[in-house]
């Protein structure tokens, strides 16, 4: 292919609002939708890379939202890169850099499409571009969050059942401490030893809940505790990972972001494990940069999500099929928690592992009906 026909021409971006198959609830609320940016993006030789980037609950995961993600690409990102050479991937990153600070949510899913449309071009996956597969299928676990103790048991017997999960990761911080221990230790009780069990606190505890909770938590059975204390509380994170002991790890969600976040608890020796999330580093080359400060830390990593249909978790799946083994498995089962998907054929989950999938791009073949039936300016839909 000549040079000309990487060029970048068209960038179109949309919001599209799925329903979840029952509220959601963290720390911070309770979501009853997703509205992930499904962004499209075509080079000059017809070829047509899908990038998606999900919040969670607007503005209330981080800082941004859909209607700032499709903004930031529409106004700034898109023109940033416009008519240049797509395979030119750490040059747009540095582009991205230069017209727009932060906003990595939105600079993931123009990266991801980039790298889509690029791997389609060549008719290879995307692990490919990304550095090579070295992991053939992760663990995933199943987020237990409807607010109530048996309707979560109950759906954990059924994907024991149906051999999808038997990692299950309980989303607490929402009630008062002493009330989540006492909804751990009956999802523990039911569990019985049959599956591992984790918890997310969502940054909701200050240090002195964190010094009195965390061991009742390790206490009763939970392996691994991700962002118990606020995102900016490194102190406490740090308390946490050196007090608790063999039985439980520490992991940094909210906290580790930018490799240079990755560095700063890498030095501090700060937590155990990274949560590895595409969006939150802004983009699949990032996600290997905070990978990389991990694993010359000797620190673990756990494929996070933020809830993306089919077309983020497969990009996610192809990066990290290129990292190390020392993982915690991944929980990129936000395909299953909505009502309906953008792709014609979600990855495949064989005996509780997603099986990482192959190309060509990202693997998955986007259905544009439903993009269409689900795209929010088509809906006449209000933001909520
Ligand atoms: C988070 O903070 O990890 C991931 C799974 C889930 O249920 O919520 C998300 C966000
Ligand atoms: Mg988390």
């Amino acid at each position: 292919q000549s040079d000309a026909s990487w060029r970048i021409d068209r960038i179109h971006a949309r919001i599209v609002d799925i329903p979840t198959i029952r509220p959601h609830k963290f720390s911070f609320g309770a979501i009853n939708r997703q509205s992930p940016v499904i962004v499209q993006l075509w080079l000059a030789n017809g070829a047509c890379g899908y990038g998606e980037a999900a919040t969670i609950g607007g503005p209330s995961w981080n800082e941004e939202s859909p209607e700032s993600i499709l903004l930031a690409i529409q106004q700034y990102l898109a023109p940033a890169v416009a008519g240049a050479d797509a395979r030119r991937f750490a040059d747009h990153i540095a582009r991205f850099e230069a017209v727009c600070k932060g906003n990595t949510f939105a600079k993931s899913a123009v990266e991801m499409a980039l790298v889509d449309a690029v791997a389609r071009s060549l008719g290879v996956p995307a692990w490919q571009l990304l550095g090579g597969k070295r992991i053939e299928r992760l663990p995933l676990a199943w987020t237990l969050a409807s607010g109530d103790s048996q309707r979560d048991l109950d759906e954990a017997e059924k994907m024991m059942q149906s051999r999808r999960h038997r990692l299950f990761k309980l989303k607490i911080g929402a009630r008062s401490p002493a009330d989540d221990v006492a909804h751990v230790t009956r999802i523990a009780r039911g569990l019985d030893g049959r599956a591992d069990m984790t918890v997310d606190v969502n940054q909701a505890w200050d240090g002195n809940t964190a010094r009195r909770y965390l061991p009742q938590l390790v206490e009763a059975g939970v392996t691994l505790i991700e962002q118990p204390v606020a995102k900016w509380d490194v102190q406490a994170l740090r308390e946490a990972t050196q007090s608790l002991g063999a039985a439980a790890l520490i992991m940094a969600d909210e906290t580790v972001c930018s490799a240079q976040d990755a560095f700063m608890l890498a030095s501090q020796r700060a937590c155990h494990v990274f949560s590895l999330k595409v969006a939150k580093h802004g983009g699949l080359l990032r996600t290997r940069e905070v990978a990389a400060v991990a694993q010359a830390a000797g620190i673990g990593w756990y494929g996070g999500t933020m809830l993306e249909t089919s077309l983020g978790s497969a990009a996610s799946a192809h990066v990290f099929a290129t990292l190390s083994d020392q993982h915690h498995g991944c929980e990129l089962f936000g395909p299953q928690l909505l009502v309906d998907d953008i792709v014609e054929q979600p990855m495949a989950v064989r005996d509780f592992e997603l099986q990482l999938p192959d190309g060509p791009g990202f693997g998955v073949v986007v259905d544009e009906k439903r993009l269409d039936r689900f795209d929010r300016a088509r809906a006449g839909l209000t933001p909520t």
